[in-house]
């Protein structure tokens, strides 16, 4: 494992661009298997299919990164620092059985089994752009429920102005959270509204199957108009809060990633510029693309931040 002595993420020149090329095969591989007829939830292979309906209103109308692309290029700093640590020692995890805790300013709280919680929901796919902060995309076809829904379920009063969230603390299945590379657990948050929003999901599952432990098994949230530290993984526990809850990198460098962590490549990272993305996967030789307002869902988002400053508000 490769260890970064600065907090934030590491610069792009520390990353190895991946020589990966996309994979048409297994993609279509992927589709087929997609549609096949399965157990609603299968406990623990991540290798049996999902029950689901494609959202395609909600999807992007672009070929998703392979698999491989999707699974073995990650950040995950509870397995490691490295793009390839958490494909490589999550293997000791065990994402079953899982409880989450749902708490606060809610009519209804208490420790849920995974599988109750998610029993209500019709699982969806969709077909999202990952922007990762560090100036990399990828499009990924998640299966999730709409979080808006489940929250809903809860009763939040009047005074859930916000909803926290965070991961578990393993340390003897998560080699990195022996480190002290951020404050474990890691934690996240977002706005009520940005949080009932519908394109807002908890993801169970990529490309079909029940999430791989490096992807943020059991259970991840994927608000795709901000950037991919929001998108805390392996949640345990959900609280409706009336302030602003913590969140893990605005702790570690608040100067370098604010609570709201929209796609904006008019704001640049202090170290680098947001304009541009790499799509993981794509050729060496390919070109850069724009990167858009709101990851490209300014139609859908925009809305929720009039009249806010969104140079002060990161
Ligand atoms: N608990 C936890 N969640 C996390 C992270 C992390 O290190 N720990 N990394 C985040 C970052 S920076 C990104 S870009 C996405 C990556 O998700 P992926 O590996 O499934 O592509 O997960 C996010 N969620
Ligand atoms: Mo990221």
């Amino acid at each position: 494992m490769r260890w970064h002595r600065s907090h934030g993420h590491p610069l792009p020149s520390e990353i190895t661009p991946p020589a990966r090329y996309f994979n048409r095969r297994e993609v279509v591989a992927g589709l087929l298997g997609a549609g096949a007829i399965g157990l609603a939830w299968p406990a623990r292979s991540t290798t049996a299919t999902l029950k689901f309906t494609k959202n395609a209103a909600l999807s992007l109308d672009e070929a998703p990164n392979s698999f491989e692309d999707i699974t073995t290029y990650n950040n995950f700093y509870e397995f490691g620092t490295s793009k390839t640590d958490p494909s490589e020692h999550s293997g000791k995890f065990r994402p079953r059985p899982w409880t989450v805790k749902i708490s606060g300013e809610a009519a209804k709280t208490g420790e849920f089994d995974l599988d109750d919680l998610l029993r209500p929901h019709a699982l969806e796919e969709r077909i999202y752009r990952l922007r990762c902060v560090e100036a990399w995309s990828m499009v990924v076809p998640w299966v999730g429920v709409p979080l808006g829904k489940l929250l809903a379920r809860f009763g939040p009063s009047s005074r859930a102005k916000y909803v926290a969230f965070t991961t578990v603390l393993r340390p003897a299945e998560m080699p990195g959270q022996r480190f002290p590379v951020l404050d474990w657990p890691y934690v996240e948050g977002l706005r009520i509204d940005e949080a009932m929003h519908p394109l807002t999901i908890l993801a169970v599952g990529v490309y079909g199957r029940p999430l791989p432990n490096q992807n943020g098994a059991p259970l991840r949230l994927v608000v795709p108009w901000k950037y991919g530290f929001k998108g805390i993984k392996s949640i345990v526990a959900i609280r409706f809060t009336e302030r602003p809850p913590p969140t893990s990198w605005n702790l570690a460098a608040p100067d370098e990633y604010g609570f709201f962590a929209n796609v904006n490549p008019d704001v640049d990272h202090p170290r680098w510029s947001q304009a541009q993305e790499r799509r993981i996967g794509a050729s060496l030789f390919a070109e850069k693309q724009r990167t858009l307002p709101f990851n490209g869902y300014a139609r859908q988002v925009a809305s929720l931040y009039r009249g806010m400053d969104l140079r002060r508000h990161f």
